[in-house]
Order: structure tokens, then sequence, then C-alpha cells
């Protein structure tokens, strides 16, 4: 019989609901030792908390962000709060021996993102472990590309090529903490480059270096309150910027919030010596693949359903070929693999920890400097 693992989620929104899906699952699909129990839920509104945990199946709800870390009974919990309270939310459980998964991006700040980083490598000395959601590694065709570049079928990368495009920032869109710059720390950047910048990484095992000719955009400086009227919107909502990689590949990265037309296309493209991959989430079971090894006769794009067990991880747990996973599947199967990680096992593909997302964060900083100061912003000290 699996020993519990109780775990506590902060937060009811968009990913509240995602990771309460998660958790809820990921037992009926994984067979792993330890039963996730979904222990307590936490919300700002103590009646609102009640409902969702009634809905999603949570043992108990609570307003009270400091009873988790304080509960003996709380192994893990897991934080979809705004980014400006990562820090607060993640500092204190690890203070409280409990393990954690954080949402995107690690922080606001970089320097919350390294305090957050500090605190879960002192923590990881005593075995507990600090994880975020970069949900998209764990798309069956996304694990399989990794796969694909570990193999060396893509030889030499030459360019690495992301894009996260989203319409949904348009200027009827209303305010949220996510256009408020002392909440968020910036727009479409934090909020999806931080799921490229990861992705590309990766994908690549590779890291990046420099961060170059960015430029950050705000379109919409004022949107309507959800109070009536209207108040400033103080973060970008878009950027993009050049990057070089440790092996030398280049790299160009983009993030928008008003690419009409695209709902929630996260791209990825790496065009090597010996092959080229590209991939969309909004086609998440799909791999474009361009094979230069072929002969010239027959070369082209080929489209690879990654639906089949065995071949493309995670798949087993779920459908048979062809019946495709969806962007709920992502978030079970990080579960599984966290559940896995704490329980000493192994994770099918690598889960991004405090340090990886710490190293993200970097780049998004770094990206952000260079568009203020117009400049070259180099990350070759690890330390920094
Ligand atoms: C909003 O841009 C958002 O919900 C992101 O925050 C998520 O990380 C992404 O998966 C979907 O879009």
């Amino acid at each position: 019989m699996p020993r519990p693992l109780n775990v506590a989620l902060i937060g009811t929104g968009f990913m509240g609901r995602a990771h309460s899906n998660a958790w809820m699952s990921v037992n009926k699909f994984f067979d792993l030792p330890l039963d996730a129990v979904m222990h307590t839920v936490c919300g700002s509104d103590l009646e609102d908390t009640r409902a969702f945990a009634e809905r999603w199946g949570w043992g108990r709800a609570t307003a009270t962000v400091s009873e988790l870390a304080a509960d003996d009974e709380i192994d893990l919990i897991d934080v979809t709060t705004p980014n400006d309270l990562h820090r607060a939310h993640a500092v204190a459980a690890l203070a409280g021996g409990k393990h954690v998964a954080c949402e995107k991006p690690l922080a606001g700040t970089l320097d919350d993102a390294r305090a957050m980083r500090d605190a879960a490598r002192t923590a990881r000395a005593r075995g507990t472990r600090a994880y975020v959601w970069f949900n998209y590694r764990r798309c069956p065709a996304v694990a399989y590309a990794h796969g694909l570049v570990a193999e060396g079928r893509l030889g030499r990368l030459y360019h690495v090529r992301g894009q996260y495009l989203q319409d949904w920032g348009g200027p009827a869109t209303p305010l949220s903490w996510r256009f408020d710059a002392a909440r968020a720390g910036s727009g479409a950047h934090g909020d999806l480059n931080a799921h490229v910048v990861d992705l590309a990484c990766f994908v690549t095992g590779d890291e990046i270096t420099e961060v170059t000719g960015a430029v950050e955009t705000r379109f919409i400086r004022e949107r309507p309150s959800p109070g009536g009227g209207t108040g400033p919107s103080t973060v970008d909502d878009c950027v993009g910027f050049l990057a070089r990689f440790r092996s030398g590949a280049v790299g160009s990265f983009e993030a928008s919030r008003l690419a009409t037309g695209h709902a929630n296309s996260n791209r990825l493209e790496i065009n090597g010596e010996l092959g080229s991959l590209s991939f969309d989430v909004e086609r998440m079971n799909e791999l474009e693949w361009f094979d230069n090894t072929v002969d010239a006769g027959r070369r082209g794009w080929t489209t690879i359903m990654c639906t089949t067990a065995g071949v493309h991880p995670y798949v087993e747990a779920y459908w048979p070929p062809g019946h495709a996973l969806g962007y709920e599947h992502q978030f079970i199967s990080q579960a599984a693999d966290m559940i896995r990680e704490i329980s000493g096992g192994s994770a099918v593909v690598a889960l991004a920890d405090f340090d990886d997302a710490y190293r993200t964060q970097r780049v998004l900083d770094a990206a952000l400097i260079s568009a203020r100061q117009r400049q070259a912003v180099s990350l070759d000290d690890p330390e920094q």
C-alpha cells in the first residue's frame, strides 16, 4: 500500500485547477510508491476556497497560508500564487521541511529567484526537493525531441528558435496582477519567455551564455479596471531577444500576448547539421522532423504523431496510439515524476529544480537589461 504524500495547494486560479486535476489523477494513471493526498487548499477568500475544496476534492480549506508550513502532516506545498509571493511561500515551506512545487517563473525578480535558489540548496542537503512547473517538458513530443538531440540525431546544433505567442492581451483585457510590474515582475516576458527558454535549454541540453539585441515593448499602457474605470499596465506586452548558447548555437526568442491569431502557440525549432525538429504546443501531440541524412530525393519534413506507448515518453500511462493527450496530461506527468523522485526513484525526463529555474530567470533578467541598455549581456559566471 503506497504511503501518503500529503499535498497542500496555495492558489485557486487557472493553475490551482490544473494542479488539482493533476494531484487527483496522478495515482489513477501511474503506479507510484506514494499516494498523493489532497490535504489542504489555501485561498484568499475562505468561502470561495471552501467551495473550491468541495469541487476539487481537497480535504480542508484555509485562508491562512502560514498554517501550511507549520502543519506537520503536510509533505509538499504547491505554490500557484502571483510571482511576487513565490519567494515568501516557497522559502517558508522549505524552512518547514516541506517539498515545494512552484509555478513558473521562479519569481518576479532575480533577487527573489536567487534567494529561492539558495533556500532550495540548503533544504536539498536535508533531502527536501524544490521543483518548478515547467510543464511543457512533459509533452511526449518534447520529451522525445530531447532524446533525439541527446542521441546526436541532429548533429551539431546551429539554430534554436523559440516563440511563445498568445493573443489574449488586447486593449479590452482588464487589469490583473499579470499587468502589475510590482506583482508580476514583467509581462509576457516572465510569463511566456520563461517557458520557451526552459524548453530550449532542456531540449538542447545546453545553456545560454549571452543575451543581446533585446526589444521590450508595452503597446497598451491603460487597461480597464475590474472595478470600473481604467488603470495603468506597467509591464511589457512583448519581448524579443537573441542569444548564444555554450555550444556555439545561436538562439532567437520572442514572447507576446498580442500575437493576433495565436491563442497559445509555444513553439520551438532547432536546426542542426543532420536534421531539424519543430514543435508547437497548439499541436502538442505532433513533432515535425527533418532528417538531413536521407537521400535528397526523399528528404522532407515529416509529422511524427508522438502517441506510441514505449516510444514516446509518458504515453503508456494514458491512451492507445493516436488518442491525443492534452494540456492537463503535462501536469499529471509532472506530478508523477515529482513523486518518483521524492520517493527515491527517477523522473522520466529531468525535472526543473530551483537551480534550473534560476538559470532561466538570469536569462530573462539579462534580456531586460539588454533591452534597456541596448547592449549584450554576458551570463558566463553561473553563480551571478
Ligand atoms: C498565461 O499566459 C498562461 O496561463 C501561462 O501563465 C501558462 O504558464 C501557460 O501554460 C498558458 O498561459
